[in-house]
């Protein structure tokens, strides 16, 4: 097998300049993360949000009813942190369940800062 020179290319927007090279703090960016609101409105029941509360967000009933009373007094509240995927996953559930029993419940999310 016949062996050719190596050229190094002066080209600065190649990939062997040494500045690439010589990454000594590898980035280690954690996946961003994103809240899910309760929105409150007039006519969703309470025990219903409770029961939600529980049932997707595994909250025991204490902290299902004390989450409940924050967004129904101020409007919404965060009910879980989570990665995009399982968020989107939490809002479709609960969107879901609230149009099969005919409820206006609404639950969004955003992105975390
Ligand atoms: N405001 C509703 C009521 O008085 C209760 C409620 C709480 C609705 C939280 C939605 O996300 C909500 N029946």
């Amino acid at each position: 097998m016949q062996h050719l020179p190596l050229i190094m290319s002066d080209d600065p927007s190649s990939d062997d300049d040494a500045s690439v090279l010589v990454q000594t703090r590898p980035k280690t960016k954690r996946p961003p993360m994103y809240k899910v609101l309760l929105l409150n409105d007039d006519f969703t029941p309470m025990e219903f949000v409770v029961h939600v509360l529980e049932r997707f967000f595994g909250l025991n009933h204490a902290q299902a009813f004390e989450i409940m009373l924050v967004v129904h007094k101020k409007g919404v509240a965060v009910v879980g942190v989570f990665s995009h995927e399982i968020a989107e996953t939490k809002v479709g559930q609960v969107m879901d369940f609230a149009r099969r029993h005919q409820h206006p419940l609404q639950c969004t999310m955003e992105k975390e800062d």
